[in-house]
């Protein structure tokens, strides 16, 4: 949306009426209407049919000139017409602008590489329906991924040890976010008794705000032992939290004394997205950490990053993180040679 201070600034100045009445003044008239219009539409200046502010003869001021209702309302809707056959759509925001593309070639490469909506036309000033019904039920799944809750045999097919926050239900989770960065007392407990101490790496798995995108992105966990083994890292029992925000990872880390916490848990969906994991990585864990030192993988599902390019990815960063004694914008930044 446009902010109040990017909306177009109108200025009357630029088109000045001259007598009213005479075949000269409607022209300025429309050259007003057209100017101001524009400025509105965030139209481009272009050469127009219709008499145009810059090929408009140079005008003599003269305030009084009447300007009946009637006669602005008629030039007023034929530069609206002229408008709107240059820029079909009253907003600042960009259209498809199919017949403008630079690269038309590109076009089915761009929508195939992308289940985002680009490139769908119009309906008028509306989507078409197909889409406008696609949004609907993308925003339906959306819904239903924040409250899909991870099923018992998920839960158990992990090997984890399983644990909730203080988040007592999903109003509570959405509402609180805080509730959901602490363990609930039992929990606690169980992380201290049955957890493994002092791994290098900490794996977590989580719903966050797709129970649903952890479930289908199942094969994480073996992906990320994988790797974390071929680069010699020793990871604990993996640990499961119901209505975790990533946060709880910070808390579990400094409790078992782990070296980097993983957190893989469902990130917010967008439309069409509710099956998208993100990976969380710490180095160093401690309370409050800031996101600057942490790193962040997302969009972890089989139309993005595969679970084992994440968890490569992961590694990767834990390596680098391990090097530099931290982790976070000192392993994203790139290597400066200058
Ligand atoms: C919501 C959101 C935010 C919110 C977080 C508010 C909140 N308290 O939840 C706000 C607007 C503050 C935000 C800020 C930023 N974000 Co953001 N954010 C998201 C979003 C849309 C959802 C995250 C999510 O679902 N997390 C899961 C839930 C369960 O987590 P949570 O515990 O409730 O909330 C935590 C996370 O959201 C986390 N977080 C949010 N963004 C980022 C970014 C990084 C690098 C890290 C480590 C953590 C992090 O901070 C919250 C508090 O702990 C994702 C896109 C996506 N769909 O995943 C992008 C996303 C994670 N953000 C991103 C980025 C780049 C940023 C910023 C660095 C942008 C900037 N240049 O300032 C900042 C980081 C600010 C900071 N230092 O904390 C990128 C990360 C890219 C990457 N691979 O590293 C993502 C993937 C968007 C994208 N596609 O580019 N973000």
């Amino acid at each position: 949306m446009a902010s109040a201070d990017s909306r177009p600034q109108l200025s009357l100045s630029s088109a000045p009426l001259s007598g009213a009445g005479s075949a000269e003044s409607e022209a300025q008239i429309q050259a007003l209407v057209a100017a101001v219009l524009r400025q509105m539409l965030a139209v481009p200046a272009q050469p127009s049919p219709l008499a145009d502010a810059s090929s408009a003869p140079a005008p003599s001021r003269s305030d009084d000139a009447p300007i009946r209702p009637g006669r602005i309302e008629r030039v007023v809707a034929e530069v609206v017409e002229e408008l709107w056959r240059q820029a079909p759509l009253p907003t600042g925001r960009p259209l498809p602008g199919l017949d403008r593309l630079a690269e038309p070639a590109m076009l089915p490469a761009w929508t195939k590489s992308t289940p985002s909506r680009i490139a769908v036309g119009r309906a008028g000033l509306r989507y078409p329906t197909s889409t406008y019904l696609h949004l609907r039920a993308d925003h339906g799944v959306a819904k239903e991924a924040v409250a899909s809750v991870a099923s018992p045999e998920f839960v158990r097919s992990l090997g984890a040890v399983e644990l909730r926050t203080k988040a007592a239900d999903l109003q509570t989770f959405l509402l609180e976010p805080n509730q959901g960065r602490q363990l609930d007392d039992a929990s606690l407990q169980r992380l201290r008794s049955e957890a493994t101490r002092g791994a290098d790496v900490q794996i977590i798995l989580a719903d966050g705000l797709s129970a649903w995108a952890a479930e289908h992105n199942s094969g994480l966990l073996g992906a990320l032992q994988a790797e974390l083994t071929a680069a010699g890292f020793s990871f604990g029992k993996p640990i499961f939290v119901h209505r975790a925000r990533i946060a709880v990872a910070d808390q579990i880390g400094v409790e078992l004394g782990a070296k980097a916490t993983v957190i893989g848990l469902g990130e917010r969906p967008g439309l069409g997205t509710g099956d998208s994991l993100s990976l969380y990585l710490a180095w160093n864990p401690k309370m409050g950490q800031d996101n600057a030192e942490k790193n962040c993988i997302s969009n972890v599902r089989p139309a993005g990053i595969s679970v084992g390019a994440a968890a490569k990815l992961a590694v990767q960063i834990l390596s680098r993180a391990k090097e530099l004694g931290q982790g976070g914008l000192a392993v994203a930044a790139p290597q400066r040679t200058y």
